[in-house]
């Protein structure tokens, strides 16, 4: 088959225009961030963006688990939020529901627990002052055996579903 340079060119340039219309048209992603505190290794901490007035944020992460013993998130503190609890979300009568952990999150040896949209999640109460999209958002973690460490939960879109905080890796 016998191409024109010219042809060849319009497409390549078709091709390239394409790739930056999709490029623009996705979201950015967030770029990951991790955290580690003796066994237990914490994956891009994040958040959404609150509306104004609102007074109650979310946070998402991923907790793994790498030692040969169970540990166990007993405390989480902020200083932009009054209490930090961690809630679990289940369909119950056609209804999502919130319900509170009181006694710690278990992260098995060699385990994960992963804190997502729909799911298990940290929420920030008392928030004085709705979290803007690209803010980093202190938290501080207290596992029972690892100890206490400090994160930034990274503040995405107000509509993000968080696909994107897979570790790109
Ligand atoms: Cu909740």
């Amino acid at each position: 088959m016998i191409r024109s340079p010219r042809f060849s060119g319009r497409l390549a340039g078709a091709i390239l225009s394409s790739i930056l219309a999709a490029a623009l048209l996705a979201p950015a992603p967030s770029s990951a961030h991790e955290y580690k505190i003796g066994a237990i290794e914490i994956g891009h901490p994040w958040s959404r963006a609150m509306p104004t007035g609102a007074r109650t944020g979310a946070g998402y992460l991923v907790l793994s688990n790498k030692g040969t013993e169970s540990d166990r998130l007993v405390a989480i503190s902020s200083p932009v939020a009054e209490q930090v609890q961690i809630h679990d979300m289940a369909i119950k009568d056609g209804v999502m529901t919130m319900r509170r952990i009181e006694d710690g999150l278990p992260i098995p040896a060699g385990a994960e627990a992963r804190l997502a949209p729909g799911g298990l999640h940290l929420m920030l109460l008392g928030v004085k002052q709705p979290f803007q999209e690209g803010q980093m958002v202190p938290l501080e973690l207290t596992f029972e055996k690892a100890g206490a460490v400090e994160v930034q939960l990274k503040v995405d879109a107000m509509g993000a579903k968080g696909e994107h905080s897979a570790h790109a890796q």
